[in-house]
């Protein structure tokens, strides 16, 4: 089985692209790493940053998750990242997207021992 920190990797790591806000990067990201099997995911960010600039994270302010568990960290760096959401025209199979480049500082979930990213809970 798929641990939660692959998970992570897969839905939102892509250290070898830089942002974009390219439609057919989303469309074809969202497909690639599986988030339209079943049902178009509706809201999904990558990071395109190292993978040790993000795991470094779960180092940083420990801050309280939306669903209110205490291990989230918010990076102090803002970090390259394209946010992808489902267009109102999207209809499954056919999952579209909209993505949005932008410069933020991320906040994940952090779980495991190593301790690492597991949930992308925001960007602010
Ligand atoms: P996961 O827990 O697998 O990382 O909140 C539901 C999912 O949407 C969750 O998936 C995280 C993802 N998400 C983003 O990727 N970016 C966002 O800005 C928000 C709000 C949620």
């Amino acid at each position: 089985k798929e641990s939660p920190s692959k998970k992570f990797q897969r839905q939102h790591m892509d250290p070898e692209n830089s942002a974009s806000d390219d439609t057919k990067y989303c469309d074809h990201m969202m497909k690639a790493r599986n988030m339209t099997k079943g049902r178009c995911k509706p809201v999904n960010t990558f990071i395109h940053e190292p993978k040790e600039i993000v795991d470094a994270v779960c180092r940083e302010t420990n801050i309280t998750c939306k669903n209110g568990q205490s291990n989230c960290y918010q990076s102090s760096q803002p970090m390259s990242l394209t946010h992808c959401r489902q267009t109102g025209a999207s209809k499954y199979p056919n999952c579209q997207y909209r993505g949005s480049d932008i410069t933020k500082q991320i906040i994940v979930a952090c779980e495991g021992n190593p301790y690492v990213p597991v949930h992308f809970d925001a960007y602010v």
